[in-house]
């Protein structure tokens, strides 16, 4: 059930079904200090997917651009801390990946409704790209696009399901990626929405 994509990116099939319930309940109370909104982008769009974060710090990004933030430009107070059961399967997947003491300082959340996308892009905003980047899959399945190092290389579809993990790392981290608009369904645990948690280092140590 375990695929490496290319080097630097494995697929830890089904790796946090057994903690499903427990993240999601997690989630739950992130959510109530630091609801999901629809971010504005650079270029003055709504994004279709919705976002919060817990850690030291959270990805925003409005009129100004992109950027790592200690405070929730929402609540103008800190990100809720990231749950023990979150911050222990980031390290233990990444763990998985060969790569030693990860510690990320953010859980980006995103919640996707149907018809929610990502498209093409690749995450450089982090201020140490040697740091792997974990993601969980819960709820409804996504056709995950898997590019290359250039925005205009053909991306392979890859589907993820409820509880399947990706470490990105390596040669991999500026992989171009995106997400399918997703499809409507119901999940027992999560109706009809996908969430996908997305562990980073953003900030350097210290
Ligand atoms: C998602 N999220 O399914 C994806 C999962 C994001 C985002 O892309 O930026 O929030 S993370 C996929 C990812 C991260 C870093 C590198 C690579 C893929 N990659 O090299 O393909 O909501
Ligand atoms: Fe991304």
């Amino acid at each position: 059930r375990d695929v490496r994509l290319d080097e630097g990116a494995l697929v830890l099939g089904g790796m946090a079904r057994s903690i499903d319930r427990a993240l999601l309940d997690a989630l739950t109370v992130v959510e109530r200090d630091a609801p999901f909104r629809h971010l504005l982008t650079p270029g003055g769009g709504l994004m279709s997917v919705a976002m919060t974060n817990c850690g030291a710090v959270g990805w925003v990004s409005d009129r100004s651009g992109y950027r790592y933030d200690p405070v929730d430009p929402e609540s103008g107070k800190r990100w809720p801390a990231m749950p023990a059961v979150f911050t222990d399967l980031a390290a233990r997947a990444a763990n998985a990946a060969g790569f030693r003491e990860f510690a990320p300082d953010v859980c980006l959340i995103n919640r996707y409704e149907p018809g929610a996308r990502l498209s093409l892009h690749q995450d450089r905003d982090e201020h140490d790209l040697g740091h792997p980047i974990v993601s969980v899959s819960l709820g409804l399945p996504a056709i995950f696009l898997w590019g290359g190092q250039q925005r205009v290389d053909r991306p392979r579809r890859v589907p993820l399901t409820h509880g399947d993990v990706v470490v990105w790392g390596g040669p991999a981290r500026m992989t171009f990626h995106g997400v399918r608009a997703l499809a409507e369904g119901h999940h027992p645990l999560t109706g009809s929405i996908r969430y996908n948690l997305t562990f980073r280092r953003a900030l350097p140590r210290g």
